[in-house]
Formats: structure tokens, sequence, C-alpha cells
């Protein structure tokens, strides 16, 4: 066969893998927009893909999935370190030669009857200090099209790679070989045999039985989270689960500001927000992943590895995100949303009322009297961040944007404030390694539980989590650097009667236009056990039709539930044994002497 390529170590393990998997043809991926239509249109023929309306969503197309393969699987997700301390307590643990025995097994065969995808990519702007060249090998057309959008790929990649370049290496297969004759099925998958393994000491990602999201785009989780993150501790910098976005003040202030929460905390509306405050501004340059180095001034640089978004549908209304819903008007991938009659797409808390005669996320004709929700609560649009009407202009710059400001946040009922400014870097540190949220459906398991999720990284974090504080804490000793402030926020408090007291979306901009008040020096305020937060009449004004007393019950801290929060906490540090920095143990002392 001929290749794109004359980079040896590509060619060598192109032909080892179809050796091992036995696909029926090669395919180089060039990127472009003609091959992605090609691919489409096979996707269409196999019933994988639906083709929307051009009138209602142009170039655009509709997919379901097998219904046991809708969201990432945590259980099934591993970290293979040579030790299993150093994938610490928070991750899965397999041997690395014992995975890839097991895994090997798996692949061969496993492409069979399939064409095998060779897709260049890179995360991050091409040719910038910041990006790392991937190739993924997958037997899933549906995979190189999402990933068309989500990373930059194709020959442009290849030319950067060069004769000599080194790539993280990514090997992904739906484990669902084809016999001659046999007729394909239009989700194929694997699903009793997921494996989603990481070597962060080889930089591999082997990823074997699903077809979805976060399992099967590697560039996204698998190698911007999980496998950077090892990279970053190695080489000095933080690759994050964090929003990137930036801030105008009406007075033309500019500070970009990163945002880390747990999966569907509303990350996406808040990178997307459309602020309630007059002459304020907010523009998206990432809404899931930001990797950040120090820039020679001592400031952090952040930038978006991704090309796209993978957002949540469910929820998404010109309501919440009107930016997400303008986005999506064309060019999208939708999967596991509900089909209109029309050949448009729907999803439960868009806007308006239900349409008739949907067909569901399985395929079905839906049933409104089944109690069930039409569209999966994980279903997902695919669509470039640069069709963004709000995307900011430096989205792609490759030295990155400096940093201000970074967000902490959670689904917390009670006890944390809408807004705190922590103390310090040490003390902003603790505030990520100590974060819980209450669980959505994001990840599969149970909904509603308070679960820890130190920098919302608990599901992404590539090597031991004890490691990684220590990680975050060694930024702040080093000489001559001008950090971030680091805010802990809580958009989710409630009630007596179980109803959220925020309003949220919109009205979050009034918590950033005090955070940004503080980074200018402008406003003051409040000493208290999460650090410094707002007077409530610098948050709120007569418009927001919020009591005083619900004002206040934003900010109040229980001392019985913070008493438990700090046994909590205890528990938790307890996990990482002596991985644990002893600066945390001193956070946690300051703690306990506001209970
Ligand atoms: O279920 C999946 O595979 C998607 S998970 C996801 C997708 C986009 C952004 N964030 C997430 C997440 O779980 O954090
Ligand atoms: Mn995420």
């Amino acid at each position: 066969m001929e290749y794109p390529t004359s980079n040896k170590r590509l060619i060598d393990w192109v032909e080892e893998v179809a050796k091992l998997a036995r696909p029926s043809s090669i395919y180089f991926c060039d990127g472009s927009k003609e091959e992605f239509d090609q691919l489409a249109q096979l996707l269409v023929e196999k019933g994988t893909f639906r083709k929307l309306s051009d009138v209602k969503r142009p170039n655009s197309y509709w997919a379901h999935s097998d219904p046991r393969d809708v969201a990432r699987v945590e259980d099934r997700t591993f970290i293979c370190s040579t030790e299993e301390i150093d994938a610490g307590p928070t991750n899965n643990w397999r041997d690395p030669s014992e995975m890839k025995q097991t895994m090997n097994g798996l692949y061969a065969g496993s492409m069979e009857g399939r064409t095998m995808y060779v897709i260049p990519f890179s995360m991050g702007p091409l040719g910038s200090p910041f990006s790392k060249i991937g190739i993924q090998l997958t037997d899933s057309p549906y995979v190189v099209t999402n990933m068309r959008i989500m990373a930059k790929m194709g020959t442009s990649v290849l030319e950067q790679l060069g004769d000599d370049g080194d790539f993280i290496h990514c090997i992904h297969s739906v484990g669902s070989p084809l016999a001659q004759g046999q007729s394909d099925v239009a989700w194929p998958c694997d699903p009793d045999n997921i494996y989603i393994s990481h070597f962060p000491e080889t930089r591999e990602i082997w990823s074997y039985g699903s077809g979805y999201g976060g399992n099967a785009l590697l560039g996204k989780k698998c190698l911007a989270l999980r496998i950077a993150s090892a990279t970053a501790r190695d080489e000095g910098w933080l690759a994050e689960h964090m929003l990137l976005l930036k801030l105008t003040s009406p007075k033309g202030q500019v500070h970009y500001v990163t945002g880390s929460f747990p999966s569907a905390c509303g990350k996406t509306n808040l990178a997307m927000l459309e602020p309630s405050l007059e002459g304020w501004k907010v523009e998206t340059l990432g809404d899931d992943i930001c990797w950040l180095r120090l820039g020679e001034d001592g400031r952090l640089y952040g930038v978006n590895p991704e090309a796209g978004f993978f957002g949540v549908a469910p929820g998404t209304s010109y309501e919440t995100n009107a930016n997400a819903m303008r986005t999506i008007t064309h060019d999208t991938i939708f999967t596991n949303t509900a089909l209109t009659v029309d050949g448009d797409v729907w999803w439960e808390g868009m806007d308006g009322d239900r349409p008739d005669n949907l067909t569901d996320w399985k395929g079905e004709s839906y049933d409104p009297t089944s109690g069930k929700p039409a569209s999966h609560p994980n279903a997902r649009f695919t669509v470039s961040a640069g069709q963004a009407p709000q995307i900011a202009e430096e989205w792609q710059d490759p030295a990155g944007v400096p940093i201000s400001a970074m967000l902490f946040g959670g689904r917390r009922r009670s006890l944390v404030p809408l807004v705190a400014e922590s103390r310090d870097w040490d003390h902003g540190v603790f505030l990520g390694s100590t974060m819980a949220s209450e669980t959505t459906a994001a990840a599969v398991g149970a909904v509603g539980n308070l679960r820890r999720d130190p920098f919302a990284m608990l599901p992404f974090c590539g090597y031991n989590m004890g490691d990684y504080f220590a990680h975050w804490l060694s930024f702040g000793e080093k000489e001559n650097v001008n950090l971030p402030k680091i805010y802990m926020v809580n958009w989710f408090r409630k009630d007596a009667n179980n109803r959220f007291i925020w309003p949220g979306y919109g009205e979050n901009a009034r918590v950033l236009a005090w955070i940004v008040a503080r980074l200018e020096g402008e406003a003051e305020g409040i000493e208290g056990p999460y650090g410094v937060v707002p007077k409530v009449q610098d948050i709120a004004d007569d418009n927001l039709g919020i009591s005083d007393e619900q004002l206040s019950e934003l900010f109040h801290v229980d001392g019985t539930e913070l008493a438990n929060e700090v046994d909590a906490i205890g528990g938790h540090f307890d996990t990482f044994g002596d991985r644990l920095p002893a600066k945390l143990l001193r956070q946690l002392e300051i703690l306990k002497t506001y209970i």
C-alpha cells in the first residue's frame, strides 16, 4: 500500500495494528470537507446517520447509539502504570503488560470486514508549543466524522509530524468484526467488553468496545486530559477540565477566566454566557478543556486544545444557552436526541412545546404517555467551535491567553457559598482538592449522590491525584510568578422548599462582575471559611428579585454542616495516604477554626 507519509514509526505501527486487527482496508484521513461528506453519506447508507432537513438544519446529521453504549464508562476506564501507586486511589489500575495481553486478544481480528481509518490529529493549534499530535486508528467512520469536528485533523497534521516526529498512539475498535457477507448494524459495539485504557508512561491509549463520545473520540478526555495530565506533570504545565472565557467589562477591562466544573454542571452554558448585566460581554474560547503554561512574564497562559464542542443537548435552549442554539443551527452531528417528523431534532428542555410524532433516541416511535424522555439525558451535539457566533477571535492563538481568575464549582444544595475568593494559591488548591458535586447523568452511575471530584478531574486525572495536588501546589512555590486568583462558585444552593435560590444562567454575570471588581481592586468583601465573599449589595440589585434573606442564605455557612464537611474532607484526604501534600492538611486545620 502507498502511504501519504514517510514517517517510519507511523507506517510500522499502522502495519502492526492492521496485522493484528485484520481490517479489510486501511484509509488515511486527509481531513477535507469532501472526505467528511463522503463518510457522512456512507453512514447514511449504513443507517447510522439520518440526514436532517436542509431547510431546518443544513448539513447536519442525526445518529442514535446502541442503548447499551450511551456514555463514558468510568468503571471500564483504566490507568495502566507500572506501579499501582502511580495510578493512585481514584483510578482503576491495571498492570500494563497484562492489560495489553487482554486487549491484544480482543483486537485480534476485531476490525475484520471493516476499514481501519488512520486519523492524524492535533490537540491545540498546529505548531503551537502547547500542542500535541496524536494518531487514532479506528474502525468507526462515525468517530472519524466527529473527530474532524473536535480536533484539527488530516494532511496538515501529517505534514507537521514530518518524517521523524513522534505522536500519541491511539487505537480504537468498536469490537464488532464482520464475517464475509454479514450485514452491519447501525451502531456496532461490544458493550460487555468495553476497555478504555491509558498507558501514561508510554503515552498510549487503547480503547475497545464502545463507539460513544469520550470512550471513542480519543483526542478528548483520553488524550487531552488523562494522558496530557501526566505529560503536564512531567513537563511542568497543567492539563485541566476547564472552560475558558473572555470577559469584557463596560469599562473595557478584559480578563480571561477558566472554570472547572464536574460534568453537566452548566460548564458549556457558562462558557457561552449572555450576561444579564448591561455593557458586559462574554466570549468563548473553550467549553471543556484548557491547557495552561507559565509565560515568561510569570502569568499562566491557557489554550483550548479542542476544535469543537461535544455538548449535552437536553436542557439546552434559547433561554438557557442561546449561543449554543445559534451555533448548532447547521453543520452539526446530533447523537441520541429525538427526531421530528419534519427532519429536525428535539430534546427535553428545548424551547416551545414537544412536537407530536417524535422518533425517540432509540429510533422508535415515541410514546408521550410512557413517562420516559424522548431524548437520552446524555444526548450530544458535535459542532465546530469556529462556527459559534460568540467565539473569541484569539481562541486559537498559539501563545494562549493570560488567565486572571480560575473558578472551581460544583452542584451543592447547601454549605458552599455562591462565590468566595480564596485567601491565596494554597487555599485555592485546597478548595480545588475538596470540590464535590451532586452527580448527574453524564457518567454512567447513580444520580443525585454527593461525589468528591477534586478539580473536576476525578474521572480524568491520569496519575496519582495526591501527586496531582502537589503539582498544583508547586506553581505557588515558584519564583517570579503572577498566578491567577482562585474562586469557589456554587450556582445550585436550594432553599427550605428545595428550590434553587440563585437564578443562574445570564445572572451568573453578576458573580463574574464581582470577580472583575476584586481583580481590579474595586470591591471589598467579607472574610469567611471559604475565603472572601461579597457584600450582598455588591452582587444584587432590585432587578434581581431575590429577597435579602434569600441572598444572605446564598452565603450562609452552617456550623454543623461545616463540621461534617471537615470530617468528610479528612476522610477524603486519608485516601491519598502519604501522597497527600502536608500543605493541604494545614489548610484543613485552618478550615476547622471556622466551626
Ligand atoms: O458521555 C460522554 O462520552 C461524554 S462526556 C463529556 C463530553 C463533553 C464534555 N464533557 C464531558 C464530561 O463528562 O465531562
Ligand atoms: Mn467535561
